[in-house]
């Protein structure tokens, strides 16, 4: 199963071509322009189009018609109509770069349906080209299917053309501002001025949202919190929005699982699965190896303790004090940097052990600045001036909403309860301190609702339904005035096993649950939200 931090990263495209020779493409693209196109384009600012659109423009020379021009202090590269396809219906892809390594795409479709989606990243994000995660016809990341249903969309590198799994662009001071806050306003502006002589009149009124997950997610609360008239809706999905704890934490478990013997292997790890959903699974009224109740779950790893000899069977104590610290909750330099800790469900060799490349990248480019420092051997209490920096220009954990919601704005939160990237009690912490912060429950219902997806890992993939389109919802809510929690939304698994039919669920708000209430356990019509 793939996720988006480990299995993106295609070796044979890292570190693309930097500055310069993007700057000699930049000028080779430029030659092939109109002549005409090429001197607007030099022009800056927004200027009279160079290709203005006449009532006679057919959709392919609207498109063309971007090309080379300047919008807001981007200069577009790329402008090509995609003929319809079974993927999607045609579009218009307009590609824009900025400096220094910014780049920007905006897909507009011919038939668009008056909603524009802001897809955010991931990871360390750069790779715009990558599709992944900003390409919402290959994505598995975020609303589904929003090119087929005549969504506009807007995606960024984020700043830099680097690896997802590459931290080193943060040694450049303006890239890391750009990852940290900068990127998503900064492309916002020109995209919007595209958007606006594309479909003139009808986008001054059509609602503008932002969707991620991870990285993203983080990136939708930055808008929320810092910018909060730039989106109507943001929508949040496992948000990276504590990174600074989150990354302690993940060297945190580097450390333990490093001392001797504390070690733990796919074996053990399964062990440890198994004799959780045995305990639990069952908790929430089916064993459908989906824990709908993980707040019911009481395990200690000591359970597993070895009586005898070691056996994959059994765990050492120094592997029960392993396992205890993926469950245990972080406080690092006598609090100043915490992290909760995490459900019991989804203990597996791919979730546990895949999270030593991205903190070391944060350890290494983040903190210590230095490349060639061991990630494991820093001690963050050393290094508390420049983490608390970190926190400031990345971390999004204010509370305080209020503009954002003065505003109009509206919040869809939502985590998968497997998620052992970032822990769903993080989401489900911040959910609560905007409760308080934005007047209590009553209040908060108004602009903010928040959804919990038993059985999902991080972002997608795990035994549960991963798949959910929220965009609809929230631009229902944008529109119409119609509370998400309103409807049943209903999740689906993305990717069965060969033959078996893909699990759908109702999407619970939270602190409601997903309970059996009898029938086909595939269909979410065999189950009611509940409140535990
Ligand atoms: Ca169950």
């Amino acid at each position: 199963m793939s996720t988006p931090f480990t299995t993106l990263i295609d070796p044979s495209r890292s570190h693309r071509a930097k500055r310069a020779p993007r700057k000699l493409q930049w000028t080779a693209a430029g030659v092939t322009l109109s002549f005409v196109a090429v001197i607007s384009g030099c022009g800056g600012g927004d200027s009279a189009p160079a290709v203005p659109p006449t009532a006679q423009a057919t959709a392919e020379s609207r498109c063309a018609a971007f090309l080379g021009r300047s919008f807001e202090g981007a200069t577009i590269t790329r402008a090509t109509l995609v003929p319809a396809s079974a993927a999607a219906p045609e579009y218009c892809i307009v590609r824009g770069e900025m400096p220094q390594d910014l780049d920007f795409d905006v897909r507009m479709p011919t038939e668009w349906n008056h909603r524009t989606v802001f897809r955010g990243g991931g990871g360390f994000d750069g790779y715009l080209d990558i599709g992944y995660i900003s390409d919402p016809i290959t994505s598995p990341i975020g609303s589904p299917d929003l090119a087929t249903r005549g969504y506009a969309t807007i995606a960024t590198n984020h700043g830099h053309g680097m690896a997802l799994s590459d931290g080193s662009f943060a040694l450049d001071t303006e890239m890391l501002a750009e990852y940290a806050y900068l990127a998503v306003p900064r492309v916002l502006a020109p995209a919007k001025a595209i958007l606006r002589e594309r479909y003139g009149d009808s986008f001054a009124t059509a609602k503008l949202v932002f969707e991620g997950c991870s990285g993203g997610g983080r990136q939708g609360l930055i808008q929320a919190q810092r910018f909060p008239d730039l989106f109507d809706g943001v929508i949040a999905r496992a948000p990276a929005n504590a990174f600074n704890p989150q990354f302690l934490w993940y060297q945190k478990i580097g450390k333990q699982l490093a001392k001797p013997g504390a070690a733990l292997s796919p074996a053990k790890i399964k062990t440890i699965g198994d004799a959780v959903y045995a305990k639990c699974d069952g908790l929430d009224g089916l064993n459908d190896k989906i824990i709908s109740r993980p707040d019911a779950c009481q395990f200690d790893p000591v359970e597993l303790a070895c009586t005898g000899a070691e056996t994959d069977s059994c765990l050492t104590p120094a592997q029960v004090e392993s396992a205890r610290t993926f469950y245990a909750p972080t406080s690092i330099a006598n609090g100043r940097y915490v992290w909760p800790g995490f459900p019991a469900g989804g203990e597996s060799a791919a979730n546990w052990l895949s999270l030593s490349s991205l903190g070391d990248g944060y350890i290494k480019y983040m903190v210590a600045q230095n490349g060639s420092i061991d990630p494991l051997q820093l001690d963050p209490t050393q290094y508390v001036s420049r983490i608390d920096q970190l926190v400031s220009m990345i971390d999004a954990v204010n509370p305080d909403l209020s503009r954002f919601n003065a505003h109009g704005g509206k919040l869809i939160l939502w985590t998968g309860q497997t998620d052992w990237k970032i822990t769903p009690n993080n989401a489900t912490n911040y959910y609560q301190s905007v409760v308080q912060a934005n007047g209590g429950q009553a209040a908060a219902d108004e602009f903010v609702e928040y959804y919990t997806a038993p059985g999902v890992n991080h972002c997608e993939g795990g035994t549960g339904a991963d798949k959910v389109d929220l965009a609809g919802p929230m631009f229902e809510w944008l529109e119409k005035g119609v509370k998400p929690s309103t409807s049943t939304i209903v999740a689906t698994q993305r990717t069965v096993a060969a033959g078996a039919t893909p699990a759908s669920r109702p999407l619970c708000k939270y602190p409601q649950y997903p309970k059996y209430v009898g029938g086909d356990a595939n269909l979410a019509s065999s189950f009611v939200c509940t409140t535990p």
